[in-house]
């Protein structure tokens, strides 16, 4: 089976639709196909502050709603990244090979630090593509599913494994990103030409997984459409309509196509409706599932520590391998 492998950061609280349609929705897919390992990036998630309670509240929370989307422990690796030291141990040797102009590049660091500003930025803000080179190539994955707004970490990825390779001898999988197009972006309900996303969007542009059914409802409700009446998928001239098509197909496993000709001639009102019905169909019992793997910590403790034990024994191989090729003298 090829490996699949990604990481969803426990900052927020609750997965918001982007990170559930973009990539948590593949994870559960990929689960059948490939040998897949997840994890919960606490590493990556400190390179903001955080407070600690919320951190270790968080992490639990996002456990439990990859396993309230569909995770199955019995076929892929659920683990929290920090308890595997490998991480951060390939992470140093990769910033050892990373350009500074080519770190520099990286347009998520270059938002997210201008709109942090220069003293609040931290160096683990800036190296934490990086980081994440590690956490792929650790588990040789062949697959990374990712949204669109990753397309570029995964192109360093690619980078980085064959510079290695090239400098080293054959060490690492070269790996692919895995986007599905229709879900690579899903966009802000109030203004949809951004993505969705925990920091940018307005609070009434995202819909969290975990808010009140009735408060999401009233989200999609009053999402912001474009001139005109016609219900088409049209992301560029129409891309409130287009977006709010893609999440309505993507739920309810309808063709796009059909939804235009359901809704011909009933205008926008009739779609918001329906979709913030689909909505509460999909989040109320999604809430409930995570409520109870919540409520249930011992199960969620076994979990990760089996997934730990199992990311470690691969992620170790691959860590010797590499120390040994750089020419690190092995600990007797
Ligand atoms: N709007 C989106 N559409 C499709 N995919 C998305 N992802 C995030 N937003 C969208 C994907 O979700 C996965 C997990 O992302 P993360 O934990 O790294 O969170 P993030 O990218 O930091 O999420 P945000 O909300 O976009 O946070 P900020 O505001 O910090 O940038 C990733 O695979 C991501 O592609």
């Amino acid at each position: 089976r090829p490996r699949a492998l990604s990481g969803i950061q426990p900052t927020a609280g609750s997965f918001h639709l982007g990170n559930y349609l973009g990539a948590v929705r593949q994870y559960v897919a990929l689960q059948e196909t490939h040998d897949a390992f997840y994890m919960v990036v606490d590493l990556h998630a400190i390179t903001v502050p955080q407070d600690p309670a919320d951190l270790r509240a968080n992490t639990r929370l996002a456990v439990a709603q990859l396993l309230a989307a569909g995770l199955d422990p019995q076929r892929c690796t659920l683990f929290v990244q920090s308890h595997v030291p490998e991480h951060a141990q390939l992470g140093w040797v990769m910033n050892c090979i990373t350009g500074f102009g080519e770190a520099s590049r990286m347009t998520q660091f270059k938002d997210k630090s201008a709109k942090q500003g220069a003293d609040r930025t931290t160096v683990g803000l800036f190296t934490y593509p990086v980081l994440q080179v590690a956490d792929i190539l650790l588990y040789q994955a062949d697959a990374v599913p990712v949204g669109e707004d990753q397309r570029q970490h995964i192109e360093l990825t690619r980078d980085l494994a064959e510079r290695f390779n090239g400098r080293f001898g054959h060490t690492f999988t070269v790996p692919s990103p895995h986007i599905v197009k229709e879900t690579a972006k899903i966009y802000d309900l109030q203004d949809p030409t951004v993505k969705m996303s925990k920091s940018a969007s307005t609070p009434k542009g995202l819909v969290n997984l975990l808010d009140e059914p009735k408060v999401t409802a009233k989200k999609v409700r009053s999402a912001v459409t474009d001139t005109g009446s016609e219900i088409v998928f049209d992301p560029a001239g129409k891309p409130g309509v287009s977006n709010l098509l893609t999440i309505f197909a993507t739920l309810t496993g309808t063709p796009v196509a059909d939804l235009e000709n359901r809704y011909a001639g009933k205008g926008y009102g009739a779609l918001k409706t329906d979709l913030a019905d689909v909505m509460v169909d999909f989040v109320t019992p999604f809430k409930e599932r995570t409520q109870a793997y919540l409520e249930d910590p011992e199960t969620l403790d076994s979990v990760l520590a089996a997934g730990a034990e199992k990311a470690r024994a691969v992620a170790a191989e691959t860590l010797a391998a590499a120390y040994d090729r750089i020419g690190f003298l092995p600990a007797k």
